[in-house]
């Protein structure tokens, strides 16, 4: 029975549609009293972890009060929503952000003043949520930040892992790892809803039968079972709604371990429970390669059968029908990592709600919409039929069905049989296994890709013969970055300036930034942005120094590289620009090139033994080039430890030049890039991923490009590429090349560099030798553009007056209008 009396005043007296609080006077009175009444400090042993502890409290009553407001709206309204699958996330910190939505960081900066403490030093205390790899767990985020800004009705589910990705350290050279405790200090941001929790079985037999009711059914007697319990972090939209991201924690059922408590083994108990903890203890740190790890499975069932049995409870609870779910629902797949959602809600309608076989597929394929996020063979989900079928045996027979049924379709279409067993869900040859893409295309009204570029080798490629079947299926949504984030938190002097010229219209329509380019020729405007700049560079040139012990000049180029290490990112390609460099300098042939800083950062996958090369051959030669006198300061190489969202706020607004120099066809988006363009800095790239429609935007003039096209590439490949010839008629590059197994990069070990020499030497499956003269003549370029620092200013200012449609509010504009369907609400 609903009490009127609580309701009457959350909704109209005060707690929900009352004053939030945000003068600096309240904040200061609500943070003093999280201080003191939240965590029982006295002033004298407060550190400045509780200061930031209690802050983040203030603040967050303040979120929780916007997302309340905003999921109570979306109930009356009864909308259409989106429940977003992922894997991953990196939220990065949040009370900056949360300041900035609340539009009190000028108040929070003045309140903390008055008690001498200092905004700046408290947001720095904040440890960040790791709980993803790169590109694909950041993008999730920008999307959050998006949707709750744009008052999309939402949830975002995933995985709360208790170590996320792991802490880099560089020792020697080399990046060791160790494990990322984010929750040791406690984290202020979450809610644990212990009420909210699902049972997840592993294993066992299935058994088919008739039910009471006399119809065939099949139950799963699983020999495992596993709570997942949901944790919520709201997540706050500028000016506007906030809505939840919920991740599961794995635990054990109490009762599950009865029988063990009464034969008195108690330890064995407990071991148990831990063992069912350990499933969410630990991101997978392999950005775009699969492991196939059983326990990799295990988390990717365990996140999506609690939330799929979560979306079905806020289904049901607003007195829908279940053959509904589709018409009040998108169940967003961010990449294969959630697919097997596709089975598991099958499973959930047909053998637990006992809705009929073909009801239930049209529910289900009109459900699920599929984000595929690369073409790296390396990286499409495949699982072996022999793990997944001992792991979830109830799911391999559904999929079977589904495939039959499927080819069965393909069969009446008279498709060969080569081109059958191509789209078939199970791969036959070699280890019969499941193809995680097909059933994640089979199963869903829409797939996309995330560039242009991208969604049209998707259709040509890897899903060609899907994309045949059924074109309207597929379609193209551009990735996009809050620039909230990445601009207005992380870029605050650059963004005031922008905002005195063009007002703060911008935060909400980034394509307002094209009134900058009125002042794009204006020299008192160039001067103020090239000094904004430089104060940017100033402070990362502080934090490099503590960090990585290089001293930097911050009047030199900014030539900026950051985010994972894999060969076809091509770091390594940077490094032969460099040592190029520093070759022609050594020659007395330096005076063409302008002082410039290579600062490199990322992660490399701790089984990866390139990219950890790679890493060691950056420092090697940050070594060699730092120390030569003869270089006098003209060059400098650094590796920055432990890139992360932290990390990136900072480098983005000091970065001159980015770069973004995969090879085409290979970077499915890229989402830096649009991040370095967004804080100025020019980039020198490849015709690859989202870089194509960057150039587009900023204007050809504005971007340095080199290297082959992806046909280019393709050509290449079939002409049959021999990279030793490359080798043997460019000099210059022979003379760098033997560098590395010369040993003057290693205090003459010939060895330790012989693999990548062998490998550019042999295969070069990325074409470094054949895009390398390219690459160097371009640089040519930037550098004496460098000089002219008045036409760099002009060029800046243009790249960032472009930048429009890389704002992740307008990609979640296109799901609702190319994928989701639906109508936004908006707080009032
Ligand atoms: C992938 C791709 C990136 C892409 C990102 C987000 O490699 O090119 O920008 O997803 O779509 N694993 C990734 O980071």
């Amino acid at each position: 029975t609903p009490n009127k009396k609580i309701e009457s005043y959350f909704s109209s007296n005060g707690i929900v549609s009352g004053k939030l609080g945000l003068s600096k006077d309240e904040i200061k009175d609500s943070f003093l009293e999280k201080t003191f009444y939240g965590l029982g400090r006295i002033p004298a042993l407060a550190t400045q972890n509780d200061f930031y502890t209690a802050m983040a409290f203030a603040i967050r009553d303040r979120v929780l009060r916007q997302f309340v407001r905003s999921t109570q709206q979306f109930n009356e309204k009864d909308a259409r929503g989106v429940a977003y699958l992922s894997a991953e996330y990196l939220p990065g910190p949040h009370l900056g952000n949360n300041l900035l939505s609340l539009e009190i960081i000028k108040e929070t900066r003045e309140a903390l003043a008055e008690v001498n403490l200092d905004l700046d030093e408290i947001l720095d205390q904040e440890v960040e949520p790791g709980l993803g790899n790169g590109g694909l767990g950041r993008l999730a985020s920008c999307y959050m930040d998006a949707m709750a800004t744009l008052g999309i009705p939402s949830i975002a589910y995933g995985i709360r892992y208790e170590f996320g990705i792991f802490k880099q350290e560089i020792r020697d050279g080399w990046q060791e790892e160790s494990t990322d405790k984010w929750l040791h200090y406690g984290n202020p941001w979450e809610i644990v809803r212990p009420e909210i929790a699902y049972e997840v079985h592993f294993g066992g037999k299935t058994e088919s039968g008739i039910d009471e009711k006399g119809n065939y059914s099949v139950a799963w007697n699983a020999d495992t079972v596993i709570k997942g319990v949901a944790y919520d972090t709201p997540i706050l939209g500028y000016k506007s709604n906030g809505i939840i991201m919920r991740l599961w924690k794995a635990e054990a059922i109490e009762s599950f371990d009865f029988s063990i408590y009464n034969s008195g083994d108690y330890y064995k108990a407990v071991e148990k429970k831990m063992r069912s903890e350990n499933l969410t203890k630990v991101l997978y740190p392999n950005d775009e390669n699969l492991q196939g790890k059983e326990l990799r499975l295990k988390q990717q069932y365990f996140f999506v059968c609690c939330s799929l049995k979560d979306t079905i409870r806020l289904h049901l609870l607003q007195g829908r029908k279940l053959d509904q779910l589709h018409d009040k629902f998108t169940i967003q797949l961010n990449d294969t990592h959630p697919s097997i959602a596709v089975a598991e809600l099958m499973r959930l309608l047909v053998d637990e709600h006992k809705m009929e076989w073909e009801k239930a597929w049209h529910v289900t394929r009109h459900t699920f919409a599929y984000t595929n996020h690369t073409l790296l063979p390396e990286a499409l989900e495949k699982w072996s039929i022999d793990l997944f079928g001992r792991l979830l045996p109830r799911h391999l027979e559904i999929i079977y069905e589904i495939n039959s049924r499927f080819l069965n379709e393909l069969r009446e279409l008279q498709y060969s049989a080569n081109k059958i067993a191509r789209m078939s869900l199970i791969e036959e040859s070699g280890e019969p296994s499941i193809r995680m893409a097909h059933l994640a295309t089979v199963g869903s009204f829409k797939v996309n890709g995330v560039s242009a570029l991208h969604s049209r080798l998707l259709k040509e490629q890897v899903l060609n013969d899907f994309a045949e079947l059924w074109p309207d299926k597929f379609t193209n949504v551009t990735n996009g970055i809050s620039h909230r984030r990445f601009l207005v938190v992380s870029n605050p002097a650059l963004s005031d300036l922008i905002s005195e010229k063009i007002g703060r219209d911008w935060l909400t329509d980034l394509y307002k930034l094209k009134g900058l380019e009125a002042f794009a020729e204006d020299e008192d405007f160039q001067k103020k942005w090239m000094d904004i700049k430089l104060e940017n560079k100033k402070a990362l040139s502080k934090h490099i120094e503590e960090y990585a012990g290089v001293k930097i000049d911050p009047t030199m180029m900014f030539d900026v590289q950051v985010k994972r290490i894999h060969e076809y990112k091509r770091q390594h390609l940077k490094v032969l620009h460099i040592l190029s460099l520093y070759r022609r300098i050594k020659k007395g042939e330096g005076e063409r090139i302008s002082p410039t800083a290579f600062i490199f950062a990322g992660k490399a996958a701790p089984g990866y033994f390139m990219a950890k090369r790679i890493i060691k051959l950056i420092s090697s030669v940050a070594d060699l080039v730092n120390k030569d006198p003869d270089v006098n300061g003209k060059l400098k190489v650094v590796f920055i430890p432990n890139f992360n969202v932290k990390l990136a706020q900072r480098i983005y607004p000091a970065s001159d030049l980015s770069e973004q120099i995969s090879m085409a066809g290979k970077e499915a988006s890229g989402t830096g890039n649009m991040k370095f363009a967004l804080n100025g800095a020019l980039t020198v790239g490849t015709l690859d991923g989202a870089n194509v429609e960057i150039r587009d935007e900023v204007g050809k003039e504005n971007f340095f490009l080199f290297g082959l096209t992806t046909e280019e590439v393709q050509q290449t490949r079939q002409d049959g590429y021999r990279p030793s010839e490359y080798y043997e008629q460019n000099k210059e590059l022979q003379g760098i090349l033997d560098m590395l197994i010369s040993g003057e990069l290693s205090n003459g070990d010939t060895e330790l560099f012989k693999p990548i020499f062998e490998n550019l030497l042999q295969q070069d499956p990325y074409l470094l030798l054949k895009d390398y003269q390219s690459y160097i003549d371009c640089q040519e370029e930037i550098h004496e553009a460098w000089r002219k620092p008045k036409e760099w200013a002009r060029m800046s200012i243009l790249n960032v007056a472009n930048m429009g449609k890389f704002s992740s509010d307008r990609s979640i504009q296109d799901y609702v209008e190319k994928i989701w369907n639906l109508q936004p609400i908006k707080a009032d």
